[in-house]
């Protein structure tokens, strides 16, 4: 007999509605994945009907703010609401299918949680994107893609209209702003006359749902797919242990809507959890705009990566006294050990450090409970088995460096990316031996805490961004000072490392004012490609180190920068 108010899953004997212990188990192996979920339906509808019944506390699902004191605030069911017009928007006014591409360029904005959860309803496949992306980029990301829509603010307008005429599976331009514009749907005026009546599709739980953009060191970047399952079940133990969430909580993570780490703490984590997410957009990152919210709004959970924590210390911290913050998590880069002494040390919290990729999700962890090793970014996070291997795929013993990797055997764990869309080549890179290889070299010690040393290839991680060697140097290229250029990591005492360019200049340029130049090129590079890629340093140099076969040695540039031999 079926228990009261259950029923049981089709395909196993799983029952629906699954609990958080199900969805850790299924994370863990120790139960089959079900062929079919949806977290829309399987995890918010969920803590909807929870919230009816009284099991889950009178806290909003999303809390938004924004400088000018206006302030959004949704419970689950009016999230479920909501989410089902706009997926009637998708769907019908838009005419989308499921399995059509979605280009989510939108900022810090309500509806962005709204469209990712529609997408989610109505199996769509959401391309989250930066708004900082220029119209070259996203010619790239909608032709690359195929993407049949994009949804759109204001500011990312002109690139879009730059860009649309290029790209002709691209069906639908869909506005988020309080103005109309010809040529675009204007989602408010859809979204008022939409029904709110909406059956959420049954999507397969290998079933592509998400599809991130992720920068490599050679070419433009590439497609990482998520299934409906790899988030939405995988973040299950981010959630639950990383993050340390109850229903009761509420998470500020500080990232921009482009990033999976906005999808994995903004929106899958502490939804999973039940938890509030707390949403501040700032125009620009302002260290005093953070410390007062934290001082204003019961914020039980901080994420962001080092570089904000590290803004963050330069004020005098004991001067605020913050309203309910009790948790405090950092990631997307390594954070010094200095740091973590002096947040510790002015706020009486610690600070747990996760490092983990557009790929994977989270991969290891430093958890409230155990201790922390400065300098690590803690041990495994299950259900990962993270091992250090060397270049013929063997594991290495504590102590030894090589790279950071996860077994993929017997199985590849479903919370790991697909594939990468239409890149069998750069899909196939990525596993060595039984292990699926992150590209980053670490150490692990004798406790099975990792140390991270540093990228096995050319990519830039600089406040938390992976940024493409290519990308600029495709970028400079284009103007006309630039005879050649070669772009490495440089270290940086606030961003960890930023981006340097070292460029050889053409013939009519070479007696140019070096400041001028260094200008003009920075803002041709923020012109031409995502302002955060361009290079903070610029070095003109009369010819670049290269091997026989002429290409360029960046590794002896970049050795040269962090002063090793
Ligand atoms: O610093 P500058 O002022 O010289 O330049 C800034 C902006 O001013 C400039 N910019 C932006 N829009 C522009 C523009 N310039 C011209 N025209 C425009 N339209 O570009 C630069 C952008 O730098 P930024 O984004 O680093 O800005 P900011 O204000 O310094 O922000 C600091 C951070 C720390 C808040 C920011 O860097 C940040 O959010 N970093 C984190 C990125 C992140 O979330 N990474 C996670 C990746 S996913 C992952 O790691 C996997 C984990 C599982």
């Amino acid at each position: 007999t079926k228990p009261p108010g259950r029923r049981f899953h089709k395909d196993y004997q799983l029952q629906v509605p699954l609990t958080l212990d199900d969805l850790e188990a299924i994370m863990l192996c120790e139960r089959p994945l079900p062929k079919s979920f949806n977290f829309a339906a399987d995890v918010l509808d969920q803590w909807s009907q929870k919230e009816k019944t009284g099991e889950r506390p009178a806290n909003p699902a999303l809390w938004w703010v924004n400088s000018q004191g206006n302030e959004v605030k949704w419970s689950f069911r009016e999230l479920g609401s909501l989410s089902r017009k706009a997926a009637n928007v998708l769907t019908k006014s838009c005419g989308l299918e499921r399995g059509d591409r979605v280009a989510m360029i939108l900022p810090r904005i309500p509806e962005w949680w709204l469209l990712n959860v529609a997408c989610m309803r109505t199996g769509l496949v959401f391309m989250p994107g930066t708004t900082q992306l220029t119209a070259k980029d996203l010619l790239y990301r909608l032709r690359a893609s195929k993407a049949k829509c994009i949804v759109a603010s204001d500011e990312v307008v002109p690139a879009v209209e730059s860009a649309a005429s290029e790209c002709p599976d691209l069906k639908t331009k869909l506005l988020v702003s309080p103005h109309s514009r010809n040529g675009w749907l204007s989602f408010q005026e859809l979204f008022q006359n939409a029904s709110t009546e909406h059956s959420c599709v049954e999507t397969g739980s290998q079933e592509s749902m998400a599809i991130f953009f992720t920068s490599g060191t050679s070419g433009s970047p590439k497609m990482a797919q998520h299934s409906q399952s790899s988030l939405g079940i995988g973040s299950t133990h981010c959630g639950r242990h990383w993050f340390d969430l109850k229903s009761s909580d509420t998470m500020w993570n500080i990232s921009d809507t482009g990033w999976i780490k906005a999808s994995l703490g903004s929106l899958f984590s502490p939804w999973l959890m039940g938890s509030c997410v707390f949403v501040h957009r700032m125009a620009q990152f302002d260290t005093d705009t953070v410390l007062d919210v934290l001082a204003t709004y019961p914020i039980t959970t901080l994420c962001g990566p080092p570089t904000v924590y590290r803004m963050l210390v330069q004020k005098d911290l004991r001067r605020y006294k913050f309203k309910s913050l009790k948790h405090c998590l950092t990631g997307g880069e390594p954070l010094n050990p200095e740091v973590l002494e002096q947040w510790r040390a002015q706020t009486g919290l610690n600070l747990y450090e996760g490092y983990g990729q557009t790929e994977v999700g989270l991969i290891c962890a430093s958890y409230k409970g155990q201790e922390i090793k400065p300098g690590s970014m803690g041990i495994r996070a299950p259900p990962h088995d993270v091992q250090i291997i060397d270049e013929n795929g063997d594991v290495l013993p504590p102590g030894k460096e090589g790279e950071i990797s996860i077994r993929l055997t017997p199985t590849r764990h479903f919370s790991l990316f697909s594939k990468y869309v239409d890149n069998p080549e750069k899909t196939a890179a990525t596993i060595r031996g039984g292990f699926y290889v992150t590209g980053d070299r670490g150490v692990m010690d004798s406790d099975g805490y990792f140390r991270f040393v540093g990228r096995a290839d050319d990519v830039i991680i600089s406040a938390g961004y992976r940024i493409g060697p290519f990308e600029v140097e495709s970028a400079l290229i284009e103007h006309p000072a630039v005879a050649e250029s070669a772009v490495v990591s440089s270290p940086d005492p606030i961003r960890g490392e930023v981006v340097k360019a070292f460029v050889v200049l053409s013939a009519p340029f070479k007696s140019s004012n070096p400041e001028q130049l260094t200008l003009e090129l920075q803002d041709h590079v923020k012109k031409s490609t995502a302002p955060y890629k361009y290079p903070r340093k610029v070095e003109f140099v009369q010819e670049l180190p290269k091997t026989v076969t002429g290409k360029i040695k960046r590794n002896i540039l970049r050795d040269r920068e962090w002063g090793r031999a």
